[in-house]
């Protein structure tokens, strides 16, 4: 907690080597329930790579209660050290030498989720990214690479399991009921990848033999109740262990593999070596308690833990500044496993569906910042959609510059170059360029500037030339700190249709190779295209080959043109979102033509579903509206109401035009069989529910009484929870009946009651705030439960923008009580929860006057955290 003053802001450019290194650590855990104690053996040596003069050591370390320490085995002098609130300095330590230290922590009170705390009855860690300092004295960061060995020691009936990382050694009784184990990890690794696990817990066993046939032992661990709930995650284990040799030559390198699920946790999971651990969402799933969503998720993030087993824990990053080096290419990685399980071109729309709404918005906010950071208060502030999302599309514009073999051969030499170093996202860029012979120096913007670029297209045919030119303009705006920008190295693929909807030959006046592979590096730039016979069509930024917005004057026609033809699916799809903003804008405009609008509209609507042999999951694609978020972002002041009104007026309208014929369709879609997680089902299940949505907007009696029927059938999580959010949405009679129903069912189990609260406070009815605060009364909701606050607080404040930013004020009033609540209990968790309130200056002069004024009543707190002060006062600034 900092106090009066600003905190400090650390900068990129001070970067500095540490004047000595860690080579070897030895950690002895006496967990108790209280009074838990953590002995230290460090050995040191000056770090060669250092230049700069240091007397004196300082060590992390926030929250320790100093038992002993020593140096070279005598106890310290207390004049040859002293301890503050950061740490510990060693005024005149020798070139070499070994320090010894006792703590005592108190785990059992440690709500922040950071260091080593409880979860339930396990003892559990969290290091990433300065946890370490809060379990012992340390060289906390990340390019301190050490040597860990382990043991540790608890009650034997209360933790019969006790895990670390890297491989099992020797484990054995222990006087007083308490048993000890031991783990060693051969591979060197910085401190944020350390944690332990103690506690009952129960496991599910499989084994993977690598490609040069080493044998691995996969262990996932959870509580006793959730044994059934582990195979999706095993599954999705072994397939990424599979497909990172297949695609990237990487095999494990340890004898065991080891996957916890704990219930408190205030992110996704934590790639620590050889023992990942996993918030139980990302692990628990059976067809009664998890969506398909969630099965997709425990897939996704399964991979990207195991993923950064390589990218992040054998390579990792030289500074935080550099945290897109691991969490980007992961994230980038990761992407690309999904696609190669399921269905590539949705998981595309879905990626980039996902990077508009929530990457572009905050990069349009007082917290955008570049994918690597020039500077931060608070590093925990810094897991952001820029770093992970966009981070990973810097790596695919690479990797699509490059073209997959000239990408494997980079990535080759960046393994074989920095295996076991703390790198920069520099050096990656370095391998892309040695592997290529391109000069990436201009391609690095996107790593050093915030703000989401922008290109202005436009085409002109030249018939008596047969010349067809597209001009593109890009520009990248301003953002806080960051003025007159450079331009970008763009990659812009295109396509061009001509009156069939047919892909014409690309032949560029410039003889590229490449096409249809357009670089843009000016800021305006004309790419020729000739023997072209007819006027075509441009089909944009194909496969979203950039983050960048484009502007293109398409008219109506074209768009539907493009929706029908493109032999680009990404851009289909595009064509029919970009026709439904325009029609939703036109209704939220309340102007004359957008009734006319809505008709068409609602005609193309229906002919794509109609179209015979369409595949499920993309036309569930095609036929979902733009979120209100979205739609808010298109405007220069964000009509809450109206965007709301208008989304409800738009499905209400297809609702009753087309009643008959979703009913029909939703009919066929019905589920049959058992429930399977494949690409196929999973698409027929989204088009189904889809259209159940339609329907319910329709108010007819029957949707509504099919709601009901689909929920009470029960065939799976995914059609139950539908079903429960749309009547919950409505006042429909049955409405209470079936949300206790639900809770009565599912009150044991915490993942499925999570979805139980963000049901409720998703809804846009109007007395949704009021039952919000009701529910934080709930037994089965918990404050300090990160889960819990994500699904009731989170949903409401991020899921909910009709009623989060309604004109009284109360839903910001609300928020600001609960960061502040919060900020006493778990800062991330607070500081993560205020973000929604960063886009304050885009609504109108009484929001934006209520909303600054709860951000001032934040900023203005006496003893707030670092995390929640960084949002607060760069939202206003
Ligand atoms: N490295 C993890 C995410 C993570 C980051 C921070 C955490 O605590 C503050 C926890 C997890 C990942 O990318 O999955
Ligand atoms: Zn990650």
């Amino acid at each position: 907690m900092w106090k009066e003053a600003s905190p400090r802001t650390i900068y990129l450019k001070d970067y500095q080597p540490v004047p000595w290194v860690i080579r070897t650590v030895d950690l002895d855990f006496r967990l108790h329930e209280k009074g838990t104690r953590v002995i230290s053996r460090l050995t040191l040596e000056r770090n060669p790579a250092f230049t700069g003069q240091a007397a004196e050591l300082r060590l992390d370390g926030e929250g320790l209660k100093p038992v002993w320490l020593r140096l070279d085995g005598s106890e310290l002098h207390g004049d040859a050290y002293g301890i503050d609130d950061q740490g510990l300095v060693l005024f005149n330590p020798p070139e070499q030498f070994v320090l010894e230290s006792e703590v005592e922590l108190a785990p059992e009170k440690n709500t922040t989720l950071q260091g080593l705390y409880r979860s339930g009855s396990m003892f559990c860690t969290q290091c990433e990214a300065e946890g370490f300092r809060h379990i012992t004295w340390y060289l906390d960061r990340p390019d301190v690479m050490a040597r860990f060995k382990v043991r540790l020691e608890a009650d034997r009936d209360k933790y019969p399991v006790l895990l670390s990382n890297g491989n099992p050694l020797e484990r054995g009784e222990l006087p007083d009921n308490r048993h000890y184990a031991e783990w060693e990890d051969p591979h060197p690794k910085p401190s944020y990848l350390f944690a332990l696990v103690a506690g009952k817990l129960k496991y599910i066993e499989d084994s993977f033999e690598t490609a040069s046939g080493r044998p691995v032992r996969l262990r996932i661990y959870v509580e006793p109740e959730n044994i059934d709930k582990c195979d999706h995650a095993m599954q999705s284990l072994i397939r990424s262990m599979r497909w990172d040799e297949e695609k990237y030559g990487r095999e494990y390198d340890l004898d065991v593999f080891n996957i916890v699920a704990v219930n408190d946790f205030n992110m996704g999971a934590m790639e620590n070596k050889g023992l990942n651990i996993f918030n139980s969402k990302y692990v628990l799933a059976r067809p009664d308690t998890a969506t398909d969503d969630d099965y997709l998720g425990i897939e996704a993030v399964i991979a990207h833990e195991y993923f950064h087993n390589w990218t992040g824990n054998r390579i990792t990053c030289r500074d935080w500044f550099q945290l897109s080096l691991k969490e980007g290419f992961t994230v980038y990685r990761d992407q690309e496993f999904s696609s190669d399980m399921g269905a590539r071109g949705i998981k595309r729309i879905d990626d980039v569906r996902m990077l508009r709404a929530h990457q572009f918005a905050e990069d349009d906010s007082p917290m955008a910042h570049p994918v690597r950071p020039a500077s931060y208060m608070e590093i925990n502030n810094f897991y952001t959609v820029t770093v992970y999302e966009k981070g990973a599309e810097v790596v695919r514009m690479q990797a699509n510059l490059l073209g997959p073999e000239l990408f494997r051969k980079a990535t080759d030499i960046y393994f074989d170059r920095f295996d076991g170093q703390a790198v920069t996202t520099d050096d990656f860029v370095r391998c892309m360029e040695d592997a290529s012979g391109r000069d990436l120096t201009q391609f690095r913007h996107w790593y050093d500037y915030a703000g989401t670029p922008e290109l202005t297209v436009q085409g002109e045919y030249h018939p008596d030339e047969q010349v067809y030119r597209l001009q593109v303009r890009q520009s990248v705006p301003d953002t806080p700190g960051q003025k007159n920008k450079p331009p970008f190295h763009i990659p812009l693929v295109v396509g061009l249709l001509d009156s069939h909807g047919r892909d014409m030959p690309l032949d560029r006046s410039d003889g590229s190779a490449r096409p249809e592979l357009l670089e843009v590096m000016e800021k305006e730039q004309t790419f020729e295209f000739r023997n072209l016979p007819e006027a075509p069509v441009p089909s944009l930024l194909r496969g979203f080959s950039a983050p960048v917005k484009l502007n293109y004057p398409y008219s109506d026609a074209e768009l539907v043109f493009l929706m029908a033809h493109d032999s680009d699916g990404f851009n289909r799809w595009d064509a029919g979102q970009e026709l439904a903003q325009r029609v939703l804008l036109k209704l939220v405009e309340q102007a004359p033509e957008g009734a006319d609008m809505l008709a068409e509209f609602t005609h193309a609507f229906h002919r794509a579903l109609d179209a015979a042999h369409s595949d499920p999951a993309l036309l569930s694609e095609v036929l979902s509206l733009p979120s209100e978020s979205l739609l808010g972002e298109r405007m220069e002041v964000v009509d809450v109401e109206g965007i709301h009104a208008a989304r409800e007026q738009v499905k209400a309208h297809i609702g009753k035009r087309l009643h008959d014929d979703l009913l029909s369709h939703y009919r066929d879609l019905g589920e049959e069989g058992e429930y399977q997680v494949t690409p196929e089902t999973i698409g027929r299940r989204r088009l189904k529910n889809l259209l159940l949505t339609y329907l319910t907007a329709s108010g007819s009696r029957e949707a509504v009484d099919l709601c009901v029927q689909q929920y009470q059938a029960g065939h799976n999580m995914t059609d139950v929870i539908h079903a429960l959010t749309l009547v919950a949405d409505g006042d429909h009679p049955a409405r209470q009946e079936l949300l206790d129903d639900f809770a009565a069912r599912w009150h044991a189990d915490p993942l499925v009651m999570d979805k139980w609260f963000s049901v409720q406070a998703r809804s846009s009815r109007k007395d949704t705030l009021e039952r919000v605060m009701a529910l934080q009364e709930h037994p089965a909701f918990s404050i300090t439960n990160p889960n819990k606050v994500r699904a009731l607080i989170g949903s409401f404040a991020m899921g909910n923008p009709f009623c989060f930013h309604s004109a009284d004020g109360k839903g910001y009033t609300f928020l600001v009580d609960k960061v502040l609540q919060l900020d006493g209990i778990n800062p991330q968790i607070a500081a993560r929860l205020l973000r929604s309130m960063a886009r304050w200056r885009h609504y109108d002069k009484a929001r934006r006057e209520l909303a600054r004024g709860q951000l001032e009543r934040v900023a203005g707190q006496n003893g707030i955290s670092r995390d929640v002060y960084e949002v607060a006062s760069k939202s206003l600034q």
